[in-house]
């Protein structure tokens, strides 16, 4: 066989063998489908669409982002995930807290830190979030990927809140978990459990007269529109999940596993990066586009009439979530005094 043949068969061999390849890359690839609660731009999306850049740059898969509403609500995609349909969702413990009641801890006032460094470590080097959470998960078939922060809660409302007494007769939205019922009830209100689909047009109608979220979420939301003062209660942060079915995420090879990982890490780094400032920049956008709006910031007197109705909230996680309930929370306590006491 003269040279030139020689090297033609070669160059015949490797393309049939590229072809093969690609068509067993193509057989392997998949497209994942993955939801979450909010819309363009916002936070879990943020998230979302960094989680599909890792995993399209470092794979053959693909991943379809839904968005809210485009599934249904939030516990519409949670339902949609735990019967396979979906093999990701974004769910905050707001909603995931009636599925897994631990997960409720997010919602015992005064437990957080206010400053975004301590929250950020903690979320990194907690035992409770890194070690415990996705065991509590696991068990309801969950593989949890990674729990973040989204934003310090603030109040809205159709008057400002300085004291406890200034909630009484007010119907303030919660997300539809018991234990954030107690907190608000603890407060003085009166809690109204809500999806999220139904608290614009709650406020507007004056069904409800107030509700608590992330500035960027008020701001993203036209909340403040038809809730327009703000109140700065230092009680706590919006924290969020992403999860995956865990029957999908057992099937998955170790390398595709490794992915995910990988991919949950590097959209979390990114999400750090995107709430730094993200508050106040939102916050500048209210002011701006609402004359009406005011804005609160309860001073250490005014929290102090809040935070000494903490314990009882505290009382009732206990008593809903039990044993397992109560090492999460001594655990969670432990994280955060190693934080608070750098
Ligand atoms: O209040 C809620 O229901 C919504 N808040 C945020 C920040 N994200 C999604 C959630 O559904």
């Amino acid at each position: 066989m003269s040279g030139a043949t020689k090297l033609k068969k070669l160059a015949g061999l490797s393309a049939i063998a590229f072809a093969t390849l690609t068509a067993a890359n193509a057989v392997n690839a998949a497209n994942w489908r993955y939801a979450h609660e909010e819309y363009e731009g916002d936070v879990q999306d943020v998230y979302a669409y960094k989680f599909k850049e890792y995993i399209e740059d470092n794979s053959d898969h693909t991943v379809q982002v839904y968005r809210f509403g485009e599934l249904g609500e939030s516990d519409d995609i949670m339902s949609q995930t735990l019967s396979g349909i979906l093999q990701f969702v974004n769910q905050s413990p707001g909603f995931t807290g009636s599925l897994i009641p631990e997960a409720q801890i997010f919602f015992i006032p005064y437990l957080m830190p206010t400053d975004m460094d301590t929250v950020i470590e903690f979320f990194r080097e907690s035992e409770a979030i890194n070690e415990m959470f996705p065991k509590l998960y696991a068990e309801h078939g969950l593989e949890l990927l990674q729990m973040y922060p989204e934003g310090e809660m603030v109040v809205t409302s159709n008057e400002p809140i300085t004291s406890p007494q200034d909630f009484k007769n007010k119907k303030i939205r919660v997300m539809t978990n018991p234990l954030l019922s107690e907190t608000y009830a603890a407060f003085g209100a009166t809690p109204t459990p809500l999806p999220w689909g139904e608290v614009y047009g709650a406020l507007q109608t004056n069904m409800i007269q107030g509700q608590e979220n992330p500035i960027f979420w008020i701001e993203s939301g036209g909340l403040y529109e038809v809730s327009p003062h703000l109140t700065f209660t230092s009680h706590g942060w919006f924290t969020t999940a992403m999860m995956a079915n865990q029957d999908f995420y057992n099937g998955l090879s170790d390398e595709d596993k490794k992915l995910v990982q990988n991919a949950s890490d590097y959209a979390f780094e990114q999400i750090i990066d995107h709430i730094d400032g993200l508050a106040e920049e939102a916050l500048g956008k209210i002011k701006e586009a609402c004359d009406k709006c005011t804005v609160t910031r309860l001073n250490e007197e005014q929290i102090a009439a809040f935070k000494e109705r903490a314990p009882q909230v505290k009382e009732k996680y206990i008593e809903m979530t039990g044993e397992d309930g109560k090492e999460l929370l001594n655990q969670f306590e432990e994280d955060l005094n190693e934080v608070t006491s750098d």
